[in-house]
């Protein structure tokens, strides 16, 4: 089974290669010119009805968006490899618990953070959009933060999805040193998850610097 990703360097495509990298998976990247908008317009759309990045493709044609969904359906067909805790373990459901708030609760402000006018009923508000959805983010960090107890990774000796779904988005807190005071946890995950021989290509080439 091989797999085109298409997404972009820096964003949340970054997820997907992670994990594929991680299990050994047949995988091509298509990357979009995000800059030039490449992912908004009607090809892409065709692909991924939000137009947003990531989206898997399977040889077969399989279409499959949303990283969560993507990253199940990649625990599940990959399950030697394990991505995710097994199936019915407590493990699983706490991993599955705090990927889904970062999706559900962290990822969405990236929207309203970097796109405010997109939420504003006029442009003289977008500045107020984000401020506060800044400080929602902040706080929501803080709440995942309060709740990682593992180490080396946030589910203790193993290594998992919920690893990388949070040094990706991790490197999407602009404020690094606010991160490093605020989310010691965060980022003692983050340093661990970096240290992965077989990420070292993916974050090179998500976040070079
Ligand atoms: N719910 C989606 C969110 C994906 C998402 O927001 N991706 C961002 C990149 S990190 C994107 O494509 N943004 C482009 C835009 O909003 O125009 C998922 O989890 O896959």
């Amino acid at each position: 089974m091989r797999y085109v990703i298409h997404g972009a360097p820096g964003s949340g495509s970054g997820i997907i290669e992670a994990a594929c990298a991680e299990i050994g998976a047949d995988y091509e990247l298509h990357d979009l010119d995000a800059r030039g908008d490449e992912h908004r317009g009607a090809a892409y759309a065709a692909l991924n009805p939000q137009r947003k990045m990531p989206t898997l493709e399977v040889d077969d044609g399989e279409i499959i968006t949303e990283s969560v969904a993507i990253l199940l359906v990649l625990d599940e067909r990959h399950r030697d490899a394990g991505l995710l805790p097994p199936p019915g373990s407590k493990a699983r459901a706490q991993a599955l618990r705090w990927i889904v708030f970062m999706a559900t609760e962290l990822y969405p402000l990236v929207e309203i953070i970097d796109y405010p006018e997109r939420f504003a009923p006029s442009p003289e508000h977008a500045p107020a959009i984000r401020e506060r959805a800044t400080a929602l983010w902040q706080g929501r960090w803080q709440v995942l933060e309060g709740h990682l107890a593992g180490t080396p990774y946030a589910m203790g000796e193993g290594f998992c999805a919920l690893d990388l779904y949070l040094t990706v988005l991790g490197r999407w807190v602009e404020d690094a040193s606010w991160r490093r005071e605020q989310l010691p946890r965060v980022e003692a995950i983050m340093s661990a998850v970096r240290a992965r021989p077989a990420l070292a290509p993916v974050w090179a080439r998500h976040f070079p610097k």
